[in-house]
């Protein structure tokens, strides 16, 4: 029998709404995985990817991890991992550096056994560079085997990658892939293999309503009745409270109604997000959001979705603003990278709260992409505009056609303006 916790997606270093109590949060998230790892003397850890929100994190966010680390080692548990979108770099990986510390085993397509069975890794992998993947992985004499892969992986939401076709092209015949990437936890069987991710430990958007949590995976060969199983149980993390509030105001409502529907919730410590909708008088989202902390809220957030509205109303004649929109950007000539985040801000398909991290991660593909650099060059469009720079507005955030020019660094603390791509490499820290 092999028992591991199978956990992912921990973004520490992510200072969320700005703060520094909530990067403590997603370490104290990770912390808190390791102690039930320790507690409940599991087999080994299982991290499917994005352990670091950051690829360049900080001094801080790196000792914390390493002493996390450090206790799970002390007690004889191995920590195996891959390497996410989140955190991947170019000169070598962070999580190189915690097996060089002896503290990690970066899996890979050789078989790590620990018990009864053979865990393999398959790092986060660009779309645009997956056709080169041949799945070759090499033999075991295990009772089961695992794949640890960080990915949008069918049937789930948002996939991109192609469960089925990996089982079928894999030299390896899998039990269970312990997935990473989508924060969603969920279980599913793809040709007789279960599939599932534990979701992230602390809620990375505020698309992330329901609780967080891990797996408890059991391979256990000796199952009551003698059939080999494989069983995911999920369980339960204590990580700070989010409070989502709905006000939909009639007419003649307004902010004292908005506060009367926060005012029912515990807000204490809690991060409390606001969404205001219907037909009742505007309100100031700064004033409500002083409310709710002087209530004892951690952090407010309010949004007013009708202010949004209004403005388009106000500003713009055409019929429909959104054809408006889209007349303007066809004679922008913009590069396709840029056409990626003009989508993912404008698209309905994109939540809100996920846009920036969406951006982000469709930019760093395409940076981490080398044959793909070219989706950085302006378009030449049939406006035939591209060096017409007093026509376009240089206020445009995405309009120039830069390449690698730290497009997601505005207002991050660790977005220092350098480009993602250019790592310090590893030996610098050895
Ligand atoms: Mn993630």
């Amino acid at each position: 029998m092999t028992r591991v916790i199978h956990t992912g997606d921990t973004h520490v270093g992510y200072a969320q709404y700005h703060s520094p109590v909530r990067r403590q949060d997603f370490l104290d998230a990770f912390a808190a995985v390791i102690d039930d790892a320790i507690e409940g003397e599991v087999d080994a850890v299982v991290h499917a990817g994005d352990l670091f929100h950051d690829r360049r994190p900080e001094l801080p966010d790196l000792m914390g991890t390493i002493s996390v680390l450090r206790r799970l080692d002390d007690a004889g548990i191995p920590f195996l991992a891959v390497v996410g979108n989140h955190e991947s770099t170019r000169g070598g990986q962070w999580l190189d550096l915690f097996e060089r510390l002896g503290l990690a085993t970066r899996l890979g397509d050789e078989p790590t056994v620990v018990g009864d069975t053979a865990f393999y890794g398959l790092d986060h992998v660009p779309v645009s560079r997956r056709d080169d993947l041949d799945y070759a992985f090499a033999d075991h004499d295990a009772d089961y085997a695992a794949l640890v892969a960080h990915g949008l992986f069918e049937p789930f939401g948002y996939a991109d990658w192609d469960t089925g076709e990996v089982l079928a092209e894999s030299d390896v015949a899998f039990d269970a892939m312990l997935l990473g990437d989508n924060h969603t936890p969920d279980v599913a069987e793809v040709d007789g293999t279960w599939v599932t991710y534990p979701g992230s430990t602390e809620r990375a958007s505020a698309s992330e309503r329901e609780g967080r949590g891990y797996n408890l995976v059991t391979f256990d060969a000796d199952a009551a009745g003698g059939d080999d199983r494989v069983e995911i149980r999920r369980r339960a993390l204590d990580t700070r409270p989010f409070v989502f509030v709905e006000a939909d105001l009639r007419e003649g409502e307004g902010a004292a109604r908005v506060r009367e529907k926060v005012r029912q919730h515990d807000l204490d410590d809690a991060v409390v997000l606001v969404d205001v909708t219907g037909e009742g008088d505007p309100v100031t989202p700064a004033a409500i959001e002083e409310f709710a902390t002087d209530q004892g809220a951690l952090i407010a957030r309010v949004t007013d979705r009708r202010e949004v509205e209004t403005d388009a109303e106000v500003d713009v004649s055409f019929a429909d603003p959104e054809d408006a929109v889209r007349e303007r950007v066809e004679e922008m000539g913009l590069s396709e990278a840029a056409l990626d985040v003009e989508e993912a801000v404008r698209a309905d398909t994109v939540p809100d709260a996920n846009v920036r991290e969406t951006v982000k991660r469709r930019v760093e593909e395409r940076i981490d992409d080398l044959d793909d650099l070219g989706a950085f060059d302006r378009s030449e469009s049939d406006s035939g505009g591209a060096d017409d720079s007093s026509e376009t507005g240089d206020d445009e955030p995405t309009g120039d056609g830069e390449p690698a020019d730290e497009p997601t660094g505005d207002g991050e603390p660790t977005g220092d303006g350098e480009p993602t791509d250019g790592q310090i490499s590893m030996e610098d820290y050895l």
